[in-house]
């Protein structure tokens, strides 16, 4: 019985690996599901049931009555290294481009509120908020929402925030993250989130808190949203030298 219930699993394996080592590329159509019954010697529902663990994991989409086609590949992104959205890009040979939704200045009432203790400021200081779907190859990839205390960055708002590097404009400011703390929590998008990012309500996304420093001082506060199923985390580890009882 357990057998029969990993047949999908070995089959769902084997056309992921086709498709990792590039034997079918990004939109290339896949075998028809009578040719992968023919090919794999398995029932139609065994067939059917690996397509749609591959199209749930993201490899592949379907287009109703024309059959199964590979996805575009996830990009790699180190998460030991300091990267602008607009760097990352440019690394991996991907034109990246940005939509400004919304930019203005803010003052946050709340002391307890966490952009406030990010980014140690007293309540209604002033800090510049921009919203901006990126993009890659005119691909919508991130949501990204930046704030910035105005104080660092005067006349920050009147830059062509769709043409620019934002963390170009802080270096210009002599304010360009050197570091940042990190976190990322796996979320589900809503509807207008989900519009912006072209993909279905309820996909899964990464959702990344960043406060990123300038020798040692705090300069930024983002919020973004990747979509999850173009993005995938790389990171090195290495392992702790100190011994348990320190
Ligand atoms: C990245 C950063 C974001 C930063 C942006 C600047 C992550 C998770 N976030 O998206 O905090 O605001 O780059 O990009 O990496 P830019 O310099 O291209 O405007």
């Amino acid at each position: 019985m357990q057998k029969n219930q990993s047949v999908y699993l070995d089959i769902a394996e084997s056309i992921r690996n086709d498709i990792e080592k590039r034997r079918l590329g990004a939109h290339a159509r896949l075998p028809s599901e009578p040719e992968l019954v023919r090919r794999f010697g398995a029932a139609r529902a065994t067939v059917r049931r690996a397509l749609a663990k591959l199209q749930n994991d993201g490899l592949i989409y379907s287009r109703r009555a024309v059959g199964s086609f590979v996805a575009e590949p996830r990009i790699d992104q180190d998460l030991d290294q300091l990267f602008s959205f607009t760097e990352f890009m440019v690394y991996h040979g991907i034109k990246p481009a940005s939509k400004v939704i919304t930019a203005e200045a803010q003052r946050i009432d709340s002391p307890d509120s966490p952009l406030l203790r990010s980014l140690a400021l007293r309540p209604r200081a002033k800090v510049w908020h921009v919203r901006r779907l990126r993009l890659g190859g005119k691909q919508p990839l991130v949501i990204a929402n930046t704030w910035l205390p105005a104080a660092r960055f005067p006349g920050f708002l009147a830059q062509d925030l769709e043409r620019r590097s934002i963390y170009d404009i802080m270096n210009d400011a002599g304010c360009k993250p050197t570091d940042a703390i990190q976190t990322m929590e796996a979320i589900t998008l809503a509807p207008q989130e989900a519009k912006l990012l072209d993909v279905a309500p309820g996909s899964s996304a990464f959702l990344i808190r960043r406060v990123a420093y300038s020798q040692g001082i705090p300069v930024e506060y983002a919020v973004d949203y990747y979509r999850g199923d173009r993005t995938k985390f790389r990171v090195r580890l290495g392992v702790l030298e100190r011994s348990h009882q320190d």
